[in-house]
């Protein structure tokens, strides 16, 4: 922290493990700009884009969006945020997601934290959640619960071997996970 770089933290975590609830607490005490890019596709959908229907039926069965479409809508954001602390939450979720972001934007993660949580828990908290999201059923969630693994946890475990995973317990009370979150984010306080 001091110069000019652009800080970007990337966020991840199975389906419900809690990333959106613990970005919007982070945000609150240590100044980053949060960007779900569930978020954003979600947006995107509504905003009536020529993309909008793909997205969304893509996110209907769980599956990855092209990453072109989603580096466009981080980079938009990004830009428009005037921030240089970003949080991006649920996102790269594949090998070809995370080259690619690395490609075209020429950025490294600081590092990335990461939601552990298991399923049982995760598929509680996503069928009780009632804000009318599509892709909270019980057909989809376990879509994307497969997807998470066979498509996301190879992301984690590429940033491991670099040395680049903060690993927090996610299946504590909400505050008892911001605990360990916070000690991870102390060099950035304001
Ligand atoms: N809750 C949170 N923490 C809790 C705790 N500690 N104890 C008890 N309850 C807790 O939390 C989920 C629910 O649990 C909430 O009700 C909360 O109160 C409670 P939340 O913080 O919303 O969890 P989060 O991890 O953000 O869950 P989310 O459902 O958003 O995760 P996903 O990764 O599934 O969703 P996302 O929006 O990132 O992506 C959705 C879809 O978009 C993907 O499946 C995919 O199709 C598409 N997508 C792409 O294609 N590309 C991308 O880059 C991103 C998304
Ligand atoms: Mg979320």
């Amino acid at each position: 922290p001091g110069d000019n770089k652009i800080i970007v933290v990337f966020v991840l975590g199975g389906p419900g493990s809690g990333k959106g609830t613990q970005c919007t607490r982070i945000v609150e005490n240590f100044g980053f700009t949060h960007l779900s890019a569930g978020d954003l596709l979600r947006a995107e959908i509504k905003s009536g884009s020529e993309n909008g229907t793909m997205i969304s039926n893509m996110i209907k069965e769980g599956k990855i969006v092209p990453s072109e479409v989603t580096i466009n809508l981080l980079q938009k954001a990004m830009l428009e945020s005037g921030n240089d602390k970003f949080l991006i939450d649920g996102f790269p979720r594949n090998e070809e997601n995370r080259a690619a972001f690395e490609n075209v934007t020429k950025i490294e993660p600081e590092f990335v934290l990461f939601f552990d949580c298991p399923e049982e828990e995760m598929e509680q908290r996503l069928l009780s959640r009632n804000q009318g999201r599509d892709d909270d059923n019980i057909e989809t969630i376990r879509k994307r619960f497969r997807v998470f693994v066979e498509s996301s946890l190879p992301v984690v475990e590429y940033y491991d071997m670099k040395g680049k995973v903060r690993k927090v317990d996610a299946l504590k009370p909400i505050d008892e996970v911001f605990e360990s979150v916070k000690a991870i984010f102390a060099p950035f306080h304001t």
